[in-house]
């Protein structure tokens, strides 16, 4: 299975090599180049570095290593995603520098966490949603728990690594800013505006702009040892498990509720929330992350792949796409690595399976608009080449590949080491 997954990925990689050299992302179908911005940020090359490092795809890691210190630039006058760039870009680099030694990838992380630091200039220490990479102007005020607390790894990182406290600082004040507004029974909303502090939607649930707020909270004390964002964690995930999650008759599922009464809004359940299992067993909650394994699998079989999300009382999709995502798989791994059952390795190996059946395509992988229908769409995320093949890989790999509990994972499953400690 890890040749099979070492294999797929070059598969995708050569396709990005043959038809979008240089630019972001490589289109599967119509084998033509994309770029998010009007210059390529090479999100495809600093995203898939280390898995080529860690899948032992030399030459093609020196290659994107060329091409990354020769080439990315992030004087642009255009405005990027906070974020995104973060997750992808800034981790990525960083991740590089840590495990390939050379200076030229941590002077790129430092440049670009200089440009994004004028983000968090809000009244609260929120950041912004976008910023210009070259002027710093910002935009976008109403964000989101996501996008406002899934920054701390990375720009913590970066003060370790430069011994420059601002990044730490800045990115530090606004998850504790966050923390302060969660209602009084302890949930965050989906929105916040960032100027005001107001809450503009109050739904709370494990989904896309909530999810990595509780991945960071955790991973963020594992990574620093700082106990404060030990008690955010712990406030934060009782306060989820108490209210968010939800026994039905088939299974532990987490749904949506109103952050203030708590009271159950919808029963949604999706391939973003599957990242779920995989921060309860982090997190030592085993007998949960178990539950709620099960019924991603569940999730995953009902349709032989899983669907963006679904309903889980009626169990029919309420949107049917598959974009690459890694987060069920990505579960399958660390229950697997966390407890040695062979059973989480079997879910996983049925995952990959379907999920190299059904997207491939001639120029690499292609999402899915339907997991009913298995109609392709024409994108191939990066984070496919960052996290899928890279958690697919080691699952199977051997477990020397990598030392999961010497490192933590980005949300984009960039890992990261202590390695200003030593
Ligand atoms: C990735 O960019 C990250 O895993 C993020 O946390 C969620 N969205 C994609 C993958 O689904």
């Amino acid at each position: 299975m890890a040749v099979t997954v070492r294999d797929a990925f070059v598969h995708a990689w050569s396709a990005y090599e043959q038809y979008a050299w240089g630019h972001d992302e490589v289109r599967p179908l119509s084998k033509a180049p994309q770029d998010w911005h009007d210059a390529s940020l090479l999100m495809t090359p600093v995203d898939a570095f280390d898995t080529m490092l860690l899948m032992g795809l030399d030459s093609g890691a020196a290659r994107a290593k060329t091409l990354i210190v020769e080439r990315l630039s992030f004087d642009h006058d255009f405005d990027v995603q906070v974020f995104e760039v973060t997750i992808r870009l800034l981790g990525g680099l960083l991740s590089a520098y840590q495990m390939d030694g050379d200076e030229r990838f941590l002077a790129l992380a430092h440049d670009l966490g200089d440009r994004l630091l004028p983000a968090f200039a809000s009244a609260t220490g929120m950041p912004y949603r976008y910023v210009n990479l070259r002027t710093g102007a910002v935009r976008d005020p109403i964000s989101n728990p996501a996008e406002i607390g899934t920054l701390m790894l990375e720009f913590g990182t970066l003060s370790k690594l430069t011994g420059d406290p601002r990044y730490y600082d800045a990115a530090k004040r606004a998850v504790a800013a966050l923390f302060e507004r969660r209602s009084a029974i302890g949930l965050v909303g989906t929105t916040i505006d960032v100027e005001t502090g107001e809450w503009r939607n109050r739904t709370s649930h494990m989904t896309g702009r909530i999810d990595s707020y509780y991945e960071y909270l955790l991973k963020s004390w594992k990574l620093f040892g700082d106990a404060d964002f030990g008690r955010m964690w712990q406030a934060s995930i009782a306060a989820a498990n108490r209210y968010v999650a939800d026994e039905r008759p088939n299974g532990l599922w987490y749904g949506h509720v109103d952050m203030d009464s708590g009271d159950r809004i919808a029963t949604r359940y999706g391939a973003l929330d599957a990242f779920l299992p995989a921060v309860l067993a982090l997190g030592s909650d085993l007998p949960r992350a178990d539950r709620l394994m099960a019924s991603v699998y569940l999730m995953w079989t009902t349709f032989g792949i899983e669907p963006e999300q679904l309903d889980y009382v009626t169990m029919a999709p309420v949107s049917p796409g598959y974009v690459l995502r890694p987060e069920a798989i990505e579960s399958a791994y660390y229950l697997y690595r966390l407890t040695g059952d062979t059973r989480y390795r079997e879910m996983g190996r049925t995952m990959v399976d379907s999920v190299l059946h059904y997207t491939r395509a001639d120029a690499g992988f292609a999402s899915l608009t339907s997991v009913v229908t298995h109609e392709q769409a024409d994108r191939m995320e990066s984070f496919f080449l960052a996290e899928t093949l890279k958690y697919a890989y080691l699952l199977f790999a051997p477990p020397e590949t990598l030392d999961l509990q010497a490192i933590v994972f980005n949300t984009e499953a960039h890992p990261l080491r202590h390695t200003w400690e030593r």
